[in-house]
């Protein structure tokens, strides 16, 4: 490390603030932080396609741990950069946010909301290795603990170690994410492939290969239709319209709008929106600039086709999106990302761009498809008369709300600060008679449902109203509903679901998760719903280990070894833990079938009290997860249905 001057000093501290607080850079250390480090690599090989350089791209789990994903680019430059005076591409793993700063081409991904830039992951691996063909030639860098340059510059260049054809170019990155800073460094198979499924969905022609050479598995994602196979994909379970999804393409000055959509029979919308391939999580214009055309375009026909009269009131765009399912993606030159966590898209002339290529073509394609425009002209309607009917119903309900009948199965909290209160949401009225014993009064509120709330994937708005179970959880949130929910006026800090650990409690939880999503996502968005965990087992046991020590133990110690424990287990892998530890002698194991089989004092210390009770955070992170979650779950195709179910239920034992 002799030759290396000052200023790599500079850059190796630059890495070490990254190693000292790397949850600033990458969210956390657990597993999503952990993900995030492929995203990242993965995110410069995309840039590199979307410049036009790179039809491949391959990602592969290596049998000692290693990740390495390859693309068959330009390869980054290896040249000597003008200040730094070492090669390009170790400035590019070596110095924080150098990737963006060079980069030329338009369209980035990097630099949105992954970002953080490749040194980044380097920072937080044992080892990477960079390999680049350029040239015919094949250059090699490597980095260890945590970024620091294993391999010594011959005249300030990389070594060369080997040699390929002029035109076979690229660069292939190996990784070995470093045990001391994440809590688990296996990576997750569904999650790698969900993600390299929803690339290739969104980049048209693109060939993403995944390898894993622990159990041979290979899949190659290639959608030669892009976006329109997305949408069918979405609805592949879902009952639709039509069959063939309707599909835009265009561009106005230097934005380039792409948008799919196809309707189901759903009461509900769905709107994916992508600048840049990045997930705009929260809109912004671009949805904006779709809602309004659409609504436009279909309200003048509506008008032109006589299906609305002179005296009647447009279609909200509401009525227009019931049961629609639709990407938006658009490839913008300079995204402005705002919001706290930075996923909704300001530039206004996205809007413009998407609101004139949208409503220009999509108008065309109506024109010459008109019993397709007729169908959705019918379903607009059909949500019309039904809206009509539910404001009225509706209107009524909330304020039927302030009655006592609805709250009346709520038992309060004494306190009326949401700060501090919570309201546990419990399967049952038995188990709810225990919750309401067991649980702090001042702080905790509890809300009994009888047997299983409706399923609103299936049901309209006007039926979902109706629904007592429903009625009860507006009523005591305090916040209303869909278009006039207020979460300022939510009463509890804390939304609590308690189930039952079993399929029946999965399900509940499920269908509770589908109605919040669908028409209070803002609780899930800011992180009011958590999931309550109660344990699984009661283990009693024997202190072995203190004793065997030392061989003169003091009567405190025999005593000690003497005493019963008794110690809750919230999964099997727990139990398991606890099983194989030498130093307890299990004597008896209860396994709780339900919430109903614990006492008070019992439910008290494992599931309500602050200090003891485990709480899981329900988050949606990637909508098109949480909307595939509710469309296959929540569809009448039985199938996929009972799958998730049980998935879910193994969760609910297996991972906490
Ligand atoms: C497996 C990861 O990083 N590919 C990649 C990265 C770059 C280029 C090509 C590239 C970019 C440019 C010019 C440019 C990067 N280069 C840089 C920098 N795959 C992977 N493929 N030539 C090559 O943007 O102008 C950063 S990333 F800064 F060196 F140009």
């Amino acid at each position: 490390m002799s030759e290396y001057t000052g200023k790599e000093i500079v850059v190796l501290e630059g890495l070490e603030a990254v190693r000292k607080r790397p949850g600033m850079y990458i969210g956390s250390t657990g597993n999503r932080g952990l993900h995030h480090l492929i995203w990242e690599i993965l995110d410069n090989a995309i840039d590199e396609h979307l410049a036009g350089f790179c039809s491949e791209i391959q990602k592969k789990k290596k049998k000692d741990g290693g990740i390495c994903i390859e693309d068959n680019g330009r390869g980054v430059p290896v040249d000597m950069h003008p200040t730094k005076k070492v090669p390009t591409v170790r400035v590019v793993y070596t110095v924080l946010h150098a990737g963006g700063k060079f980069g030329s081409g338009v369209y980035k991904v990097s630099g949105g909301l992954h970002g953080v830039g490749s040194s980044v992951v380097n920072a937080l691996s044992k080892k990477m290795i960079v390999e680049v063909k350029r040239d015919g030639m094949i250059y090699r860098d490597e980095y260890k603990n945590g970024g620091k340059p294993a391999v010594k510059l011959e005249n300030g260049a990389l070594p060369v170690v080997g040699k390929c054809a002029k035109k076979n170019t690229g660069t292939k990155v190996t990784f070995y994410p470093d045990e001391e800073i994440f809590e688990t460094t296996v990576f997750k198979a569904d999650v790698v492939k969900k993600k390299l499924k929803e690339i290739a969905f969104l980049n048209k022609n693109l060939k993403l290969i995944y390898k894993n050479e622990f159990d041979n598995e290979e899949i190659t994602y290639l959608e030669e239709f892009g976006i329109l196979s997305f949408v069918k994909y979405i609805n592949r379970d879902a009952s639709v319209l039509h069959k063939e999804p309707i599909y835009i393409e265009g561009r106005s000055g230097e934005i380039e709008v792409e948008i799919a959509l196809q309707y189901t029979t759903s009461f509900s919308e769905q709107i994916n929106s992508y600048c840049n391939r990045i997930n705009v999580v929260d809109g912004g214009t671009l949805v904006t600039g779709f809602k309004t055309a659409l609504t436009r375009v279909m309200n003048s026909y509506a008008r032109e086709l006589g299906i609305l009269k002179e005296k009647d009131e447009n279609f909200d765009g509401k009525d227009i999106r019931n049961g629609l399912v639709a990407i938006i993606s658009i490839k913008h030159p300079d995204p402005q990302f705002e919001g706290q966590t930075k996923t909704k898209l300001g530039n206004t002339d996205a809007k413009t761009a998407v609101e004139d290529v949208f409503g220009t073509e999509v108008q065309r394609y109506l024109d010459k498809n008109i019993d397709l425009l007729k169908k959705i002209l019918d379903n607009s309607l059909k949500s019309y008369n039904a809206r009509k009917a539910s404001d009225k119903a509706r209107t009524a309900v909330l304020k039927q709300l302030n009655d006592t009948e609805a709250k009346s199965k709520l038992a309060s909290c004494s306190s009326k600060n949401p700060e501090e209160c919570e309201v546990y949401i419990v399967e049952g009225d038995s188990a709810g008679g225990t919750v309401k014993t067991a649980r702090n009064r001042k702080t905790q509120a509890v809300l009994p449902l009888r047997g299983k709330i409706l399923n609103v994937e299936k049901a309209s708005l006007e039926k979902i109203l109706q629904n007592n179970e429903i009625k009860a959880m507006i009523a005591s949130f305090g916040c209303g509903i869909g278009d006039e929910f207020d979460i300022n006026k939510l009463r509890y800090d804390k939304i609590i679901i308690l189930t039952d650990a079993d399929v029946d409690g999965a399900h509940i939880s499920t269908l509770l998760l589908t109605f919040f999503y669908r028409f209070m996502p803002e609780l899930i968005y800011s992180g009011k719903i958590y999931r309550g965990l109660p344990p699984l087992y009661k283990v009693d046991y024997e202190k072995t280990g203190a004793a065997k020590k030392t061989e003169k133990a003091s009567a405190e110690e025999n005593k000690r070894k003497k005493k019963k424990y008794s110690e809750y287990v919230f999964n099997d892998f727990e139990l398991e833990k606890f099983r194989k530890n030498k130093d307890n002698k299990i004597i008896s194991i209860q396994r709780y079938k339900g919430l109903g089989e614990m006492d008070a004092e019992q439910l008290w210390e494992t599931t309500l009290n602050p200090e003891s009770r485990i709480l899981a955070q329900v988050s949606i992170s990637d909508t098109v997860e949480a909307d595939d979650i509710t469309t296959t779950l929540m569809s009448t195709n039985v199938p996929p249905r009972r799958q998730f179910i049980m998935e879910e239920a193994k969760y609910a034992t297996l991972d906490i």
